[in-house]
């Protein structure tokens, strides 16, 4: 109850000093890169996906997921982020077979705002 009561008095300064701040202070998460890289054709499974962002994220609800095309999750659901680098998270993923799949990211960034996208490669025969 209290700690949460204090994320809220934390979440309004935060917002009210993002008003007043530059944005190079706390930045809105963009995905700046990913490997492998969006609408990338690879003739060999990835055993792992990873995602940047311009700034470090928020270490809670982090998420990755891998899709394929039949909308099945294939990815191990083992998000992590990189301890020296937080604007880096991966998962692994198991051997996947040709198929044209899906990643689907989510991220609180450093100004409090929820950040989703996704970006799809193809595993040719
Ligand atoms: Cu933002």
């Amino acid at each position: 109850m209290k700690s949460n009561y204090n994320r809220k008095i934390f979440s309004t300064l935060i917002f009210t000093l993002t008003l007043s701040t530059p944005l190079s202070v706390f930045a809105h998460a963009i995905m700046v890169k990913s490997q492998p890289e969006q609408n990338a054709t690879i003739a060999v499974s990835p055993k792992q996906i990873d995602v940047w962002f311009n700034d470090k994220v928020g270490g809670e609800y982090k998420a990755v997921a891998v899709i394929d095309s039949k909308g099945n999750r294939v990815d191990n659901k083992d998000v992590q982020q990189e301890l020296l680098d937080g604007s880096h998270l991966y998962c692994t993923t198991p051997a996947l077979p040709p198929d044209t799949y899906t990643v689907r990211y989510r991220v609180v960034s450093i100004d409090t705002h929820i950040v989703t996208g996704k970006f799809q490669f193809t595993i040719k025969p």
